[in-house]
């Protein structure tokens, strides 16, 4: 299988980013040689980090599926349509974020103090919001592809904004704290692209992607692979998906809830998690 998890209330605790209760899923994943993909709203900055932090050398996708980025220790020949990434291989599926700042500029009059841009916001007061350190909050503001926003309004002004961004041919995703605004794309549509490379590459296996989310703007990602995992969130309704079958929700929040469902997708045995515990 290929794994494609959400990061912020999926892999990583909503609170606090631990992802210490999904370590030993992690460890027998990697020994087993099973890709983790994180499928992620955060930068590319953030990522490198991260997957660092958790030893994970699997390719990752950003910014709610605006790029896809492949190891080449992993990936030696440049596939159709990347660009050369230092270490890494990058292909985009988004226009870059300056695009983006342009079109909430221009919607500003009309919704003036409804909503902070990201990039109106100074370290200390992203660290304040969400919780990051400044290092992590330093990483999360170095986007590429869209912009976060904090919304201030009701829900009604919230619909007329996000059908504002529509018109002038952007996307508005909810992530767990911010509404991102960038192109049209998804982490769905990522998946699939991701997916499809692996197949090419591997034409002898068969891969099923299983997804991993909590959020709204993991709908697209969930619906389209064949095993989908809604992670319960101490903070939010889980979101709501057309699926029927291949469908589990988790009972336990963030990576606790993670582990509990690919115990039970992947039939992981307890015994080989028991070794791994200090
Ligand atoms: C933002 O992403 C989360 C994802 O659900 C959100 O919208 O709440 C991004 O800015 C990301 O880069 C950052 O790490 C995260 C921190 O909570 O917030
Ligand atoms: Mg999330
Ligand atoms: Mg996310």
């Amino acid at each position: 299988p290929l794994v494609f998890t959400d990061l912020d209330g999926t892999l990583l605790d909503h609170f606090t980013y631990s992802f210490e209760a999904a370590q030993p899923v992690l460890d027998y994943l990697d020994e087993k040689q099973v890709p983790v993909i994180a499928n992620t709203s955060k930068t590319s900055a953030e990522l490198i980090h991260i997957r660092k932090e958790i030893n994970n050398t699997c390719p990752f996708i950003v910014e709610n599926g605006a790029a896809v980025y492949l190891p080449k220790k992993r990936f030696v020949d440049c596939p159709e349509g990347c660009v050369d990434d230092g270490a890494l291989w990058r292909y985009e599926m988004s226009r870059p974020r300056h695009h983006w700042l342009e079109l909430l500029q221009q919607l500003k009059p009309r919704f003036h103090s409804l909503f902070t841009s990201f990039s109106c916001l100074t370290n200390e007061q992203l660290v304040k919001l969400t919780g990051l350190t400044s290092e992590q909050a330093e990483r999360a503001a170095q986007r590429e592809f869209g912009e976060p926003v904090l919304w201030h309004g009701n829900r009604e002004d919230k619909h007329i904004f996000i059908q504002a961004v529509n018109e002038l041919g952007g996307n508005v995703l909810q992530g767990g704290r911010f509404l991102h605004i960038g192109d049209k794309v998804n982490k769905g549509a990522a998946m699939q692209w991701l997916k499809q490379l692996y197949s090419k590459l591997y034409p002898e296996s068969e891969f099923q992607s299983i997804a991993l989310g909590d959020s709204q703007n993991d709908v697209d990602m969930l619906e389209q692979a064949d095993h989908a995992v809604v992670i319960a969130s101490p903070t939010h309704t889980a979101p709501e998906l057309v699926r029927q079958s291949n469908l589990i929700h988790s009972k336990a929040y963030g990576p606790e809830g993670w582990t509990e469902a690919l115990i039970q997708l992947l039939e992981i045995p307890a015994q080989a998690l028991l070794k791994r515990e200090k």
